[in-house]
């Protein structure tokens, strides 16, 4: 599978995710998990994201680490997703090797030659989202338009995005959409990340 088909439904999880959650999500079908938790100590950190490493490899899935470099190598994660704040991409990729995966998040096209070297970019929030205090104005489908013809890799769209909502990004060139609450605070958690693995399916099947 490459690196566009693990990227349809990338689910971002935090320390506060109940390991029998993040199991069933893996086992509908999610290609790619991200631990993203801004609060604990590093310590506890590394734990965690050590335990979802295995829970990823035991379902094939690939694993993420957001923000910290150091976090992502010390956990044997497959990749680091790095903000605007974090190290940048050719940083990340000089100290890791050829083989990490680095993804970076871009809200506008003027933040995509800071993500040279990245292996996919994520662009948001697309829509208005409660889950990121300073995740900005929303900057729509647009946006995805735009930055995919100035970045070469494969493009996900963030923020706000949950069933009913995925065609438009993808027919804007994104080839998946990542989220958090349409998924954790589903009640069925594995039935909505199944609905939004439907939903990236068929809409790359019309473009
Ligand atoms: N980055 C941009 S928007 C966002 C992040 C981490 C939050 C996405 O969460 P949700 O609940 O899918 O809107
Ligand atoms: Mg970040």
């Amino acid at each position: 599978m490459d690196l566009r088909e693990r990227l349809s439904v990338y689910v971002i999880v935090s320390g506060a995710t109940p390991e029998g959650v993040v199991d069933r999500v893996l086992a509908a079908g999610v290609g790619s998990l991200q631990y993203r938790e801004k609060h604990l100590p590093l310590g506890e950190q590394l734990r965690q994201a050590r335990r979802l490493r295995e829970q990823c490899r035991r379902a094939g899935a690939l694993f993420f680490v957001n923000d910290r470099l150091d976090l992502a190598m010390a956990a044997g994660a497959d990749g680091v997703h790095l903000g605007q704040s974090d190290l940048p991409p050719a940083e990340a990729r000089r100290l890791w090797g050829p083989q990490a995966l680095i993804g970076a998040s871009c809200a506008s096209l003027e933040e995509i030659p800071w993500s040279a070297g990245a292996d996919y970019v994520g662009v948001g929030p697309i829509y208005a989202t409660a889950s990121k205090d300073d995740a900005g104005a929303p900057v729509g489908v647009e946006a995805i338009e735009r930055i995919c013809q100035a970045f070469p890799g494969p493009v996900v769209g963030i923020g706000g995005i949950g069933p009913g909502r995925v065609a438009p990004i993808i027919r804007a060139g994104a080839c998946g959409v990542s989220v958090i609450s349409a998924v954790l605070d589903a009640p069925d958690p594995a039935a909505a990340a199944r609905e939004l693995l439907r939903e990236v399916k068929h809409a790359l099947a019309e473009t």
